[in-house]
């Protein structure tokens, strides 16, 4: 039986890829559950400093198994799978203090969409493409997909977005500020690791901080925000990596940083 969720660790990253590619990796139980528990690991294994999630084959992630039975028989409390695996899986996601990157390989539906937005980086193939398909269905956004677009798009193309349920490609996306970079397909795997490989060589401690920070601007005033980075600041200028950070730069050569909780 081949793996629903494959989770490799290489050096310091953990990559994760939604395998069901005959099925666009569309969310089942199984595939939630892995996912829940892969990101409760990642959070306890300091040797992992950064997390990629991508999707095996030509789609990232097609959002909810409709082959699921939803017929008259069929469970239709879809509020009891988002409590039990979407809420918690998008809680994880936003509290782990190690960055995610949302690694989108190809076609992002749904909540398959609205996962990757809660990664920290967004980044995508050319080919990739986006879009809120629940109205097709009728349904509405969930996995935070009405927290995360208008913050990250704005309330207009968010509410656009969701209603009218069009595609947005890869190009529209970057051009919106939904992702960060585009790579050229064939290239993708690679350049996604670098990225990753990249932030988890960085002080984990400033970048956990900035995560926290970052939650936090969701909701606090400027006054709040203000303090939260001066406290965030004080702990940092006590660390091990703003040493070394000062003293290579001084001695002009690269930064060697330590992991969360050691060395
Ligand atoms: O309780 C709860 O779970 C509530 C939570 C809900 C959250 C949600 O995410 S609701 C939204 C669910 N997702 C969708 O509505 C998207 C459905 N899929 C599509 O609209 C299209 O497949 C795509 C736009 C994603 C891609 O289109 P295309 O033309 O590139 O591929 P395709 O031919 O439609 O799909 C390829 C195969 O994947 C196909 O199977 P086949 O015919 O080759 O055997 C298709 O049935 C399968 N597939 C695609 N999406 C899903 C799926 N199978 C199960 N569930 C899917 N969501």
């Amino acid at each position: 039986m081949t793996d629903i969720l494959l989770a490799q660790t290489l050096g310091a990253v953990r990559l994760l890829t939604l395998n069901r590619p005959e099925r666009l990796n569309a969310l089942n139980p199984e595939l939630l559950t892995a996912l829940n528990e892969a990101f409760d690991a990642a959070s306890a294994d300091t040797s992992v400093r950064a997390v990629l999630l991508t999707g095996a084959g030509r789609g990232f992630c097609a959002g909810a198994d409709l082959m699921q039975d939803l017929g008259p028989n069929g469970d239709r409390d879809l509020g009891r799978s988002i409590e039990a695996y979407y809420n918690p899986l998008v809680r994880k996601m936003r509290a782990l203090n190690k960055p995610i990157v949302s690694a989108v390989n190809g076609v992002a539906a749904g909540a398959g969409m609205n996962l990757a937005l809660a990664g920290d980086i967004i980044i995508a193939a050319r080919s990739a493409s986006f879009t809120q398909a629940f109205i097709r269905i009728g349904l509405m956004p969930d996995a935070g997909g009405t927290y995360f677009l208008p913050r990250l798009i704005g309330d207009a193309r968010a509410r656009a977005m969701a209603m009218l349920g069009e595609t947005m490609t890869a190009a529209q996306a970057e051009a919106a500020g939904l992702v960060w970079k585009l790579f050229d397909d064939e290239v993708f795997p690679t350049e996604a690791l670098t990225v990753a490989t990249n932030l988890a060589a960085k002080p984990a401690q400033a970048l956990a901080a900035m995560k926290q920070a970052f939650n936090a601007s969701a909701h606090n005033g400027l006054d709040a925000q203000l303090e939260l980075e001066c406290d965030l600041q004080r702990d940092l200028g006590n660390t091990h990596d703003f040493e070394e950070g000062v003293r290579a730069f001084l001695e002009k050569r690269p930064g060697v940083f330590s992991r969360l909780g050691g060395s």
